[in-house]
């Protein structure tokens, strides 16, 4: 039986972010990003590793544009570097900063490569947290300001830009837990840096809008389905609460429902950062959402003892997070309740599996991985999702945050003792994907084979 296939425009992407690959953190006058101070203070980040060199894409971006041409993929997704831009997050630009993206971009063009731009992938300017970060309002303008500066240069070459990647993460790990830059454990601060973002993302948009207004803008949220650890009605509830928070913060604010109850552990917090009018400018249109899926959560109430596994072992990728390709249909369908015909993208999805020593480019989990989330992203598809395109997470191992480099996502292996680059079976994968518009054949199942 022909398998089926993908929509004839779909775009095929692999995604990255600034402080994961670009390493230069000292080049051509950019500034300090929290990334830099965080990943520098002892303790914070997996072996004391940090983004100092990343995979030296700053130096090398020319080879990474050429290695996505060679996968035969259509699209890339990127973030730029707001220390960067402007050094001290407000204030002076630093035109070599964009003059860097502006190479990448027309690199990329130059390859028949779509550029999709992420403006904000979480490394914040040293200088405004100093001042307060995403807790205090001001930062929102800021970010205004820069996401006009970028748009005027670049926007009238990328294929859209979206204003942040993941709020969620920004908030909840970056403030209220600290596990993430710039490491703080302050819930009030934590719950008043959601909704700066979301002003910040309202404000970006104006800015982009004026600045180029013929590019697609947008926003990425991460989502996963959260399920009841069991049918008892506290696990409900707990799930349900987990739901609002995780995929309901951002979303409902988004398409104007406002934000849904707030967790319990903002119990007794006055929202006094929400201003009259708020609502409605976070509300205005988006032409596009981007949707970043790993995983679902199984959500076990606080108030019941922790449940022995039962049953057989669940299938789980190198960081521990259960694959569940159905969840992609789940936080698609359930996005569509939300935003009905608005443009949708896979802005990440992807796994990171133990590199095989015996041959590093070797990688059936995560060609089977992909496949499966592939033939999810298909019979969304058939259910009427108005899904435009994928990107893999991610085109290049790299910095995964506070787990540094130990992580492996990329669908391209790094050697980091000599920064060279081989693409994986996933990596082949995806270029026949993107080549064929359907799933090769699966010529061995757990293998990771395929054929056209
Ligand atoms: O590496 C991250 C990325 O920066 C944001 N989304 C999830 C990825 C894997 O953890």
């Amino acid at each position: 039986m022909e398998s089926r296939s993908f929509p004839g425009d779909f775009t095929w992407g692999a995604a990255t972010a600034s402080y994961q690959i670009e390493g230069a953190v000292h080049e051509d006058g950019r500034g300090e990003s929290i990334w830099d101070r965080f990943s520098h203070t002892p303790g914070r980040v997996l072996d004391g590793d940090t983004g100092d060199v990343a995979c030296d894409h700053y130096h090398r971006y020319r080879d990474d544009v050429a290695l996505i041409a060679g996968l035969g993929l259509n699209a890339y997704r990127f973030s730029v570097s707001w220390s960067r831009v402007i050094p001290d997050g407000t204030g002076a630009v630093n035109e070599r900063g964009l003059d860097f993206y502006e190479r990448l971009v027309d690199e990329l063009l130059a390859h028949g490569i779509a550029p999709f731009l992420t403006l904000y992938h979480w490394d914040l300017p040293q200088a405004l947290e100093d001042a307060g970060g995403w807790p205090v309002r001001a930062t929102a303008d800021a970010f205004a300001d820069y996401a006009g500066i970028v748009a005027a240069r670049l926007g009238d070459r990328v294929r859209s830009i979206a204003t942040l990647n993941e709020p969620w993460v920004v908030a909840d790990h970056g403030y209220r837990i600290g596990t993430h830059a710039p490491g703080r454990s302050d819930p009030a601060a934590a719950l008043a840096a959601s909704h700066h973002l979301l002003v910040g993302h309202a404000l970006g948009m104006q800015a982009i809008r004026s600045a180029a207004p013929t590019t697609a803008a947008g926003i990425v949220l991460n989502l996963s389905p959260q399920h009841p650890a069991s049918t008892h009605p506290l696990d409900l509830e707990a799930a349900s609460a987990e739901h609002a928070w995780l995929n309901r913060w951002y979303l409902d604010p988004l398409v104007g429902r406002g934000y849904p109850e707030a967790p319990a552990w903002a119990a007794g917090q006055v929202r006094a950062e929400v201003r009259a009018g708020d609502m409605a400018l976070i509300a205005a249109p988006i032409d596009f959402l981007g949707i970043n899926y790993y995983n679902q959560g199984r959500v076990r109430s606080g108030l019941l003892p922790s449940l022995e596994p039962s049953g057989d072992p669940l299938e789980r990728t190198g960081m521990g997070w259960e694959v569940y390709p159905a969840g992609l249909v789940e936080v698609l369908e359930f996005v569509v309740s939300r935003t009905g015909a608005l443009p949708l993208y896979v802005t990440e999805n992807g796994a990171a599996y133990p590199v095989d020593a015996a041959d590093p480019t070797r990688d059936p989990a995560r060609v089977s991985f992909l496949r499966r989330h592939l033939e999810a992203a298909l019979d969304a598809l058939d259910r009427g999702v108005p899904l435009r395109g994928y990107f893999a997470w991610s085109l290049l191992d790299n910095f995964e945050w506070a787990l540094g480099y130990d992580p492996r996502f990329g669908i391209v292996h790094v050697d980091y003792s000599t920064l060279e680059r081989r693409v994986r079976d996933s990596g082949r994968f995806m270029g026949a994907v993107a080549r064929l518009g359907r799933l090769p054949v699966d010529v061995g199942a757990g293998t990771g084979g395929s054929r056209a």
